[in-house]
C-alpha cells in the first residue's frame, strides 16, 4: 500500500493528504512523533533525511514535498488538463515553496530574539509579498481559485501555508494580517469548504 510519511501536524504533508483524500486514492496516513522520526532518521530511512516521504507500494521511497505533490495531484485527477494552467499550478507551487522556506528557518532558530527578528521581517516585508502575489492570481482568474476555474493543489498549499501564518500560534506573526484583504478572506473560506474531511478510521 502506498504510504505518506510526515508529522502529526499539517505542515508540508497538508495539501498532500488533502489532494489523496478527494481523489479517494488508498493510502496510509504514517504520522511520526519527532522521536520516531529521529530513530528512523539515523537508520538512513528517509532521502534527504527530511519529511514529508512517500513510500510508493515497491517500497521505493521518495522526498521532497512538491515532487510529492504533484504526484498526489496526478493521482487525484487534479491536475489541470490545460498545458498553461498546469505550468501556472507547478509554478505557484515552486513559489510558495520559497516564502514556506522562509517560515520554516524561522521556525528551526533557537535563539528567541533572532527568532522574533526574523518573523518581524516575515510580518512586514515577505508575507504580505506573499498575499499580494495570490491576490494578484486570484484577481487574474476572477474564478475564486488561483489557477482556471477549479480547487487544484496550489490553492490547498497556498490555503496551508496561510492558514499556519495567521492561526496565532507563530510568535510575532499577526493572526488578522488578513482582515483587510477580502479577496483572501473568501478565497481561504472557498478552500476550506472544498477541502474533504479525513476519513474516519
Ligand atoms: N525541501 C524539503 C523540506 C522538507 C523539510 O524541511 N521537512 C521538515 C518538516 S516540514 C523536516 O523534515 N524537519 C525535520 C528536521 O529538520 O529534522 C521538502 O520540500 O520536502
Amino acid at each position: 500500500m502506498l504510504r505518506l510519511i510526515y508529522f502529526p501536524w499539517a505542515g508540508r504533508g497538508a495539501a498532500i493528504r488533502d489532494c489523496l483524500w478527494l481523489g479517494g486514492v488508498a493510502f496510509e496516513d504514517v504520522r511520526l512523533s519527532v522521536a520516531e522520526f529521529r530513530n528512523a532518521r539515523s537508520t538512513g530511512a528517509f532521502p534527504f533525511d527530511l519529511l514529508p516521504v512517500l513510500e510508493l507500494e515497491s517500497g521505493a521511497r521518495i522526498g521532497q514535498n512538491n515532487t510529492i505533490l504533484r504526484w498526489a495531484a496526478r493521482k487525484a485527477g487534479l491536475t489541470p488538463r490545460d498545458e498553461l494552467e498546469a505550468l501556472q499550478v507547478e509554478s505557484l507551487l515552486d513559489m510558495i515553496e520559497d516564502y514556506a522556506m522562509r517560515l520554516s528557518v524561522t521556525i528551526r532558530e533557537s535563539d528567541p530574539k533572532v527568532r522574533l527578528h526574523q518573523r518581524a521581517a516575515l510580518a512586514e516585508r515577505w508575507m504580505p509579498e506573499l498575499y499580494g502575489h495570490l491576490e494578484k492570481q486570484l484577481d487574474g482568474t476572477g474564478s475564486g481559485w488561483l489557477v482556471g476555474s477549479a480547487l487544484s493543489a496550489a490553492d490547498l498549499k497556498a490555503y496551508h501555508l496561510l492558514s499556519k501564518l495567521t492561526d496565532g500560534s507563530l510568535d510575532g506573526m499577526p493572526s488578522d494580517a488578513l482582515e483587510g484583504s477580502a479577496t483572501l478572506q473568501g478565497w481561504l473560506s472557498r478552500v476550506r469548504e472544498a477541502r474533504p474531511c479525513p476519513p474516519t478510521r
